[in-house]
């Protein structure tokens, strides 16, 4: 039994009274306790270990009192799991050593015997389940199949993911062979999390704006409604597709319980964009985080003021920043904890 349901219930649709919040990347980036943990293991002993993954899972939960934890572990240990090495090098990111330059490389990558190869992740998530002890859900995730083929074709990360953008318009055929195969992946991946006990599974489609309206419809939106559809019945399901408003409307229908939208976006476009059957997530930019607490409560309030109380998860437009002082992350939780129906209420009137 869980002792707060209000993200549950949120992504079902029922009565809650107030918002729930959580902040994306709220478990491996800001806290100086994490910090700690960086210094004395590396990126994948982190990730593969599963007693340092409950205990990072959870320090968010400990230290900021969010509604949710959300596993620690990476969207790229899919590739890795396709037999793609990679490093992850201090100040620059991830690096793969063989990325996808050709269609033939398409058919290089392995079909991963998912539970065995990513089964670090599973013992991670019954590690977290126990520390947790029933105190909010548990968040399991993914990279969505558009923004995985950005890293396999790019190798690190990068600003616009050019030469991804320009593999899926010059080899149309092999790019949607890749994303085919990576869905079929995800798609395992996270029916096992759920398995394993994850309470809702997000699906962060970072690149999608990137795109363009057109590139969405071929290469991204497809690929989001397949893996929605079939986990739906399972757990409920959080899109985030970053940047692409233009694709919030045919992501409506895709059974996901939820859709994140980032701080470019404006959240009465998203609400018409959507429909009132689905709940909506985001959307603070999280350089808001960085300036002062005074400004953090005023801009947190507003927005819970645009996007009303129910049906609606606060969170950040995109990852909380690694350099966020504690205390206004904590502001920003605790704004919205504090804010009450009675409150939205004598606002509009
Ligand atoms: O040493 C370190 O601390 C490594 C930094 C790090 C961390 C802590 C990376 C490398 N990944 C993670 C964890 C991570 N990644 C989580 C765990 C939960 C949490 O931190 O709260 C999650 C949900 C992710 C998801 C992720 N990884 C995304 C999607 C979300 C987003 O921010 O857009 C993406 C795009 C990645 C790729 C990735 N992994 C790591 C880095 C530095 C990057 C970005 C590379 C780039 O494009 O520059």
């Amino acid at each position: 039994m869980l002792q707060n349901d209000r993200l549950l219930k949120t992504l079902r649709g029922e009565l809650v009274d107030r918002p729930p919040v959580w902040m994306m990347r709220q478990a491996g980036r800001f806290l100086p306790s994490y910090q700690r943990l960086r210094e004395k293991y590396d990126f994948f002993t982190r990730c593969q270990t599963p007693e340092l993954v409950a205990e990072i899972t959870c320090l968010p939960v400990d230290e900021l009192n969010v509604d949710a934890a959300i596993l620690f572990s990476d969207i790229l240990v899919v590739l890795q799991a396709m037999g793609v090495p990679i490093e992850m090098r201090e100040g620059s990111g991830p690096v793969l050593l063989r990325p996808v330059e050709k269609p033939a490389d398409v058919n290089r990558l392995e079909y991963p015997d998912v539970i065995h190869a990513l089964g670090y992740v599973f013992q991670g998530i019954r590690a977290t389940l126990q520390k947790l002890d029933g105190r909010v859900p548990l968040i399991g995730f993914a990279g969505a199949p558009w923004t995985l083929l950005c890293y396999l074709v790019e190798g690190k990360g990068s600003p616009n993911f050019e030469k991804a953008r320009a593999f899926c318009y010059q080899h149309p055929d092999a790019a949607h062979a890749l994303l085919d195969k990576l869905t079929n992946i995800t798609i395992s991946y996270l029916q096992l999390q759920i398995q394993a006990g994850v309470h809702a599974v997000q699906v962060f489609d970072s690149w999608a704006g990137l795109l363009g309206p057109e590139g969405f419809r071929q290469f991204a939106e497809p690929y989001l409604q397949r893996i929605s559809k079939a986990l739906s019945a399972l757990s409920p399901v959080i899109l985030f597709p970053k940047g692409a408003w233009f694709g919030l409307h045919a992501l409506a229908t895709s059974g996901a319980a939820a859709i994140g939208i980032d701080w470019q976006t404006d959240p009465a476009f998203a609400r018409n964009a959507v429909g009132t059957q689905i709940s909506l997530q985001g959307n603070l930019d999280p350089a808001i985080l960085l300036t002062n607490c005074t400004t953090i409560e005023a801009q947190t309030r507003a927005m819970i003021r645009r996007f009303g109380t129910q049906r609606y998860i606060a969170n950040l437009g995109h990852g909380i920043l690694p350099h966020t002082p504690v205390a206004h992350a904590r502001t920003f939780v605790e704004t919205v904890r504090r804010f009450s129906e009675a409150e939205l209420l004598s606002t509009k009137s």
